[in-house]
């Protein structure tokens, strides 16, 4: 089982926007996301997340500043190779723009309006309770097309 991380920034107004990025190249291309991708030895998840954010949007994010927000596991029976743990992280501090990379192109949603056509289909059962600031314990099975969510384990704390 793959250990990932996966993080969304937020930025606080009158109505709050999340950045996604849009994923140009390898697992999960032509979706948006938040940023993150495995855990490297020797990295701790908050070392991880801080490091994919810096590679894929260009921003500096302190690891004091990321807020845990649960863990999400994603099983591919059809490419057990595919099944990652994901540690999930919120921030609303970070410095810097967001700079499209070789792997994202970045852009800002209303937390109310996610691309959900564009994105992994497991994420409308459990981003919104994120960014409501929730923290979330989900498991989600996939078809053999590893796109179709076959089973889905959602449970949500303050
Ligand atoms: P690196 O080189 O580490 O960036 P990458 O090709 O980005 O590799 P990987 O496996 O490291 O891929 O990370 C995949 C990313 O996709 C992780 O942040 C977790 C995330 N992810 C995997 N399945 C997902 C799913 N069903 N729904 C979702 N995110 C998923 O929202």
């Amino acid at each position: 089982m793959k250990r990932a991380t996966l993080c969304f920034l937020i930025r606080r107004g009158t109505s709050d926007t999340v950045l996604l990025g849009l994923k140009k190249r390898g697992f999960g291309r032509g979706k948006y996301n938040g940023f993150g991708g495995k855990i490297e030895p020797g990295e701790d998840a908050r070392q991880a997340a801080a490091r994919e954010i810096a590679e894929e949007a260009g921003l500096t994010v302190r690891t004091e500043d990321l807020v845990p927000a649960g863990q999400v596991t994603f099983f591919f029976p059809a490419s057990p190779s595919f099944d990652h743990d994901v540690t999930l992280f919120v921030a609303t501090a970070w410095r810097g723009e967001p700079c499209e990379s070789e792997e994202m192109r970045p852009a800002w949603f209303p937390v109310d309006g996610l691309p959900f056509h564009q994105m992994w289909q497991d994420d409308a059962q459990w981003l919104p309770l994120v960014l409501a600031g929730r923290s979330i314990e989900a498991e989600f099975a996939f078809a053999d097309d590893n796109e179709t969510v076959t089973q889905a384990s959602v449970r949500s704390s303050p």
